[in-house]
C-alpha cells in the first residue's frame, strides 16, 4: 500500500506566510500534518496565521531569520517543546536580486547566498539530530531552474541554487543511513510575488517580454502556480518516497527538456 499520508507528522516550512511555502504547507495540512512556519517579521507571521486559519489550518508561526543560527536553534527548540520533533523540513525561504553581476555589490551577493544557501544549511543542521534520534526524517530543499541554468542578472541566485542542489545531495549522502531522505524540488517559473516583476503588463497593456519568453519556453505554454507543486511536495514528504534520496524533482512544465518554440 503506497502511503502518501502525513498524519500526525510535524512539518516546518520556512518563509511560508505566502507564496510557494504557504501552498506546500497547506497541502501537507490536508494530508494530516501539523504545520509550523516562520517569517522574519511578526506582521507577516500574523498574516500567515490568518491565511492558514482561513483554510481551516491551525498552524503555529515563529519570527525567525533563517540566516541566524541562534534564532533558528531557538525556534527549533521551541517547536520541539510546543509541537514535537520536526519530521518534515521544507527549506523554502529565499530571495532573489536581479542585478547585472558587475553592478552587484559583494554585500548584495552575500545576502542572497546567506538566505538561499546558508539558511537551508543552518535549518537542516538544527533539525537533523532529532531526526536521527527518531530514526527518520524528510528534508525538501526548494531549488530552481537556476540550479541547472544561468541567465542575465541572477548570478547570486544561480550560485545559491546550484549550491543548494549539491547541499541536497550531500545531506542525502551523509544522513541517508539514518533513514533521512533529502531531496529537492526545482520549480519552473511560478506566479508568485517573487516573479511578479517578470509578469507586469507593459504601459501599452501588452505582456512583459519575459512573460512571453517563458510561455514560449514552456511546453505547457503557461506559468506554473504554487498549486502545481503541491503533489510533488506531498510525495517527497511522505513514506511513498522513502527510497528516493538526493534527487531534484523538477516541476517546470517541461522547460528543461525544451529548446523553445520557434519564433513565428
Ligand atoms: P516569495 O513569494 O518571495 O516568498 C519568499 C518567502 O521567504 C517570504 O515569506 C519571505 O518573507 C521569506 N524570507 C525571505 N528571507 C527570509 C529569511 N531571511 N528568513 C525567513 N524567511 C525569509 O518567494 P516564492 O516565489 O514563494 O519562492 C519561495 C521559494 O521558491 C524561494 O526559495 C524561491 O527561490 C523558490 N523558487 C521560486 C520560483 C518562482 O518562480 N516563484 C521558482 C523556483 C524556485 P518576507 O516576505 O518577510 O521577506
Ligand atoms: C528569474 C526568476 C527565476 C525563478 C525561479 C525559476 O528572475 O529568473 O525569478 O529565478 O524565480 O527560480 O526556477
Amino acid at each position: 500500500m503506497v502511503n502518501f499520508s502525513l498524519e500526525g507528522k510535524v512539518a516546518l516550512v520556512t518563509g511560508a506566510s505566502y507564496g510557494i511555502g504557504f501552498a506546500l504547507a497547506t497541502a501537507f495540512a490536508r494530508q494530516g500534518a501539523k504545520i509550523v512556519f516562520n517569517d522574519i517579521k511578526q506582521e507577516l507571521v500574523d498574516k500567515g496565521l490568518a491565511a492558514y486559519k482561513a483554510e481551516g489550518i491551525e498552524a503555529k508561526g515563529y519570527v525567525c531569520d533563517v540566516t541566524s543560527e541562534e534564532q533558528v536553534n531557538a525556534m527549533v527548540a521551541q517547536i520541539e517543546k510546543e509541537v514535537g520533533i520536526v519530521d518534515i523540513l521544507v527549506n523554502n525561504a529565499g530571495i532573489i536580486k536581479r542585478i547585472p553581476m558587475v553592478e552587484m555589490t559583494a554585500a548584495e551577493f552575500r545576502q542572497v547566498i546567506d538566505i538561499d544557501l546558508n539558511g537551508p544549511f543552518i535549518v537542516s543542521k538544527a533539525v537533523i539530530p532529532s531526526m536521527i534520534k527518531k530514526g527518520k526524517g524528510k528534508i525538501i530543499n526548494i531549488c530552481s531552474m537556476m540550479s541547472e541554468l544561468g541567465r542575465e542578472t541572477v548570478s547570486a541566485y544561480a550560485a545559491a541554487k546550484g549550491g543548494l542542489k549539491m547541499l541536497t545531495r550531500n545531506i542525502a549522502s551523509e544522513y541517508g543511513e539514518y533513514n533521512i531522505q533529502c531531496n529537492g524540488i526545482g520549480p519552473g517559473y511560478i506566479a508568485t510575488p517573487q516573479t511578479a516583476p517578470l509578469r507586469e503588463r507593459q504601459a501599452d497593456g501588452s505582456r512583459h517580454p519575459f512573460d512571453s519568453f517563458i510561455v514560449a519556453k514552456t511546453p505547457a505554454a503557461r506559468w506554473g502556480t504554487p498549486e502545481d507543486l503541491m503533489g510533488p511536495a506531498v510525495f517527497l514528504a511522505s513514506d511513498a518516497s522513502d527510497f528516493v534520496n538526493g534527487h531534484i524533482l523538477y516541476v517546470d512544465g517541461g522547460i528543461l527538456a525544451y529548446i523553445g518554440k520557434q519564433p513565428q
